[in-house]
């Protein structure tokens, strides 16, 4: 499938509890691309997220119900398309993906409609995974790789842009599963003929608050991710295009 540039991208930070970082996450990316709207989606936030987005310049959608990861983005990507934005950037709302290396996932959107911000190529450093989880994210990035007809070191990477009929693709089925949101949907990209492609982007340290699975279930991600590939693997799903539907005015509040 032939992609475009983009002229109309948004930004979008899932966001659980993490009153300690958004506001400056929000802040930096704004301060770095300040034409490029923020969506920070908050499912079921019990602390002060919300409003330390808001605060920062965010636009913010609240969902009722925690949905994870994968759920919080699909209504990212349904807001995207339902507002006549062409792509959507994901960007953690824990400061580990650099606003600084947006432009560079947005360039690469010309050629490709999945670009991934990946960690492990040759030319970086500094974001240090080890065991199981490790272990998991090469098996993955091979598997993918040749699913992708292209090199893909970082299967597992949060930090991804997405354009062309991948965003309406998503829009509707991005997957809300655990893993769901990184592996199974490059599968689905890759199976609905989206040219999927990598640029090297360098991970930083969380800034605070907690990470949302702790090293206990890492122990067990080798497994649960191989699984989780396979059933993506075997899976059916309706992947004809979808209408994009006409424009609306924003929605800020409630499922989009
Ligand atoms: N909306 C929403 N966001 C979530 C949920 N779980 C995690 N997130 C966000 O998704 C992003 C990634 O989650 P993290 O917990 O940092 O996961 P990770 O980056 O794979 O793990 P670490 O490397 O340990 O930080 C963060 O911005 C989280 O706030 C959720 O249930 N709902
Ligand atoms: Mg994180």
């Amino acid at each position: 499938m032939s992609a475009s540039p983009v002229l109309r991208p948004l930004i979008v930070v899932p966001a659980w509890n993490e009153e300690q970082t958004v506001g400056e996450t929000v802040r930096e990316i704004r301060g770095v691309m300040p034409e490029i709207p923020v969506l920070v989606v908050s499912d079921g936030s019990t602390d002060r997220t919300v409003h330390i987005a808001r605060r920062a310049g965010a636009r913010v959608l609240v969902l009722p119900f925690r949905l994870g990861v994968g759920g919080a983005m699909r209504a990212g990507f349904r807001y995207a398309v339902r507002n006549g934005y062409d792509a959507a950037v994901q960007v953690d709302a824990d400061g580990q993906h650099d606003p600084k290396q947006v432009p560079a996932l947005l360039d690469e959107l010309g050629q490709a409609e999945v670009v991934i911000g990946a960690r492990f190529c040759e030319q970086q450093d500094g974001y240090r995974v080890s065991g199981p989880r490790r272990w998991a994210m090469v098996l993955l990035s091979k598997v993918l790789s040749r699913l992708t007809n292209t090199r893909i070191t970082d299967a597992t990477s949060g930090f991804k842009a997405t354009g062309g009929q991948a965003l309406p693709l998503f829009a509707e089925h991005y997957p809300d599963e655990y893993l769901g949101d990184t592996v199974e949907s490059l599968v689905i990209a890759a199976r609905a003929g989206c040219a999927v492609t990598q640029v090297p982007a360098r991970m930083r340290p969380r800034r605070g608050g907690e990470p949302s699975h702790r090293p206990v279930k890492s122990a067990i991600y080798l497994g649960r991710a191989a699984m989780a590939l396979v059933l993506a693997l075997i899976r059916r799903w309706d992947i004809t295009p979808v209408p994009v539907p006409q424009l609306r005015p924003a929605v800020e509040e409630g499922v989009p």
